[in-house]
């Protein structure tokens, strides 16, 4: 399959497809402080399988329903890793590592380009330069055979309308250039938070998606929901119009239990489709304890009702949810005593072999 890039005018062939609450009191509430990350030089740096059949990214995907699935409505559960900050650890996408992480058992990579932190792509950061690393990013995956996310990564801005204008330049762009990729999702706005609503998320919405169905009718599209991509119940109540959306849940299971969970089967349940495309297994700030046993209890719901789940960080940051240890300054061959716990924890449940 194509690697990238080829301007997809024929059309994709294939693709004839058809991806927490509050209404006030949210104890769920991620009480996340989103510190900019300030380095802008980063230090060089089992569970039950899935009953879902496997598939390979030629064939594209659809949403059938709340289920993801491949083209013949098969279901189909991604699982995977996502990068950190694209501008502050860029040297993770490379194809070596690419490779290994499928060797791990993943099937999906989510590129993540912070909008308004530090570096980020509406704030400073260098778009080529952010551009390129998603062109390698999605490169390797596909030649690896995995598909990928383009995660439009908002989060300090809050209300994804204050970019929108870039928003819908950036999505136009790669849209065109992965038409004829059917194994990219594109994350419109990672996690919409500080008071921004339903109802802001679905005005941005309607604004972006038409920009990626006019070159890439039928691909996955995946939406941030309000309060840090929580509160799936009030897209459950009042879904976007288009075919192909997927909803966004956030979890970090050493913060987020049972009731965060309740919230995601009902409106799974309610018939919304649900994709939990960030979740780390320490608290929500990224760092902290971590709790496995809560985590074991997202991934065995996750696997039972078949959503696809991506982790929270390829990087050696010195936070509980980098996946590879601070101490270790490899891209790629890494031992498991280069891994951190959440990585050897991430490694087991992919079932590396
Ligand atoms: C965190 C990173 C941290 C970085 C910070 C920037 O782990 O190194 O300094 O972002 O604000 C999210 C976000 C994700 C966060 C993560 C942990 O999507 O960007 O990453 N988190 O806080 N939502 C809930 C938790």
């Amino acid at each position: 399959m194509k690697i990238r890039g080829v301007f997809a005018v024929g059309l994709s062939i294939i693709l004839s497809l058809g991806l927490m609450g509050c209404a006030g009191g949210n104890t769920q509430s991620s009480s996340k402080a989103s510190q900019p990350e300030t380095t802008s030089s980063p230090s060089q740096g089992s569970s039950e399988a899935s009953s879902a059949e496997p598939t390979t990214p030629d064939k594209g995907l659809k949403v059938v329903g709340t289920q993801l699935c491949d083209l013949n409505g098969n279901p189909v559960q991604l699982k995977g890793i996502s990068t950190h900050g694209l501008a502050w650890f860029p040297q993770y996408v490379n194809e070596a590592c690419v490779k290994e992480l499928k060797g791990w058992g993943a099937n999906v990579f989510r590129l993540a380009m912070y909008t308004e932190e530090n570096g980020g792509y509406c704030s400073g950061g260098n778009k080529e330069e952010l551009k390129g690393l998603i062109r390698k990013g999605v490169s390797f995956a596909t030649t690896n055979d995995m598909y990928v996310i383009i995660d439009w990564h908002v989060l300090n801005e809050g209300d994804p309308n204050r970019h929108v204008a870039e928003a819908k330049e950036f999505f136009a762009e790669m849209s065109k250039e992965y038409a004829s990729n059917p194994n990219v999702l594109y994350e419109i706005c990672n996690e919409p938070c500080n008071g921004a609503n339903w109802n802001q998320i679905t005005a941005y919405a309607n604004e972006v998606i038409p920009v990626i169905r006019a070159n890439s009718p039928d691909s996955v599209i995946i939406v941030g929901t309000p309060n840090w991509s929580q509160e799936v119940d009030k897209a459950a109540a009042k879904p976007l119009s288009f075919q192909n959306v997927m909803y966004t849940l956030h979890f970090y299971a050493a913060t987020h239990k049972e009731d965060l969970r309740n919230r995601m089967t009902q409106a799974i349940d309610s018939g919304l489709p649900v994709f939990v495309s960030e979740f780390g297994i320490c608290d929500a700030s990224g760092n902290g304890a971590i709790d496995e046993d809560s985590a074991n209890k997202w991934v065995e719901t996750m696997n039972r009702y078949k959503v696809s789940y991506v982790c929270w960080n390829l990087s050696n940051k010195a936070e509980s949810s980098a996946l590879i240890s601070s101490g270790c300054s490899k891209t790629s061959g890494f031992a498991d005593s280069d891994l951190s716990q959440e990585g050897k924890w991430l490694k087991n449940v992919l079932g590396a072999k």
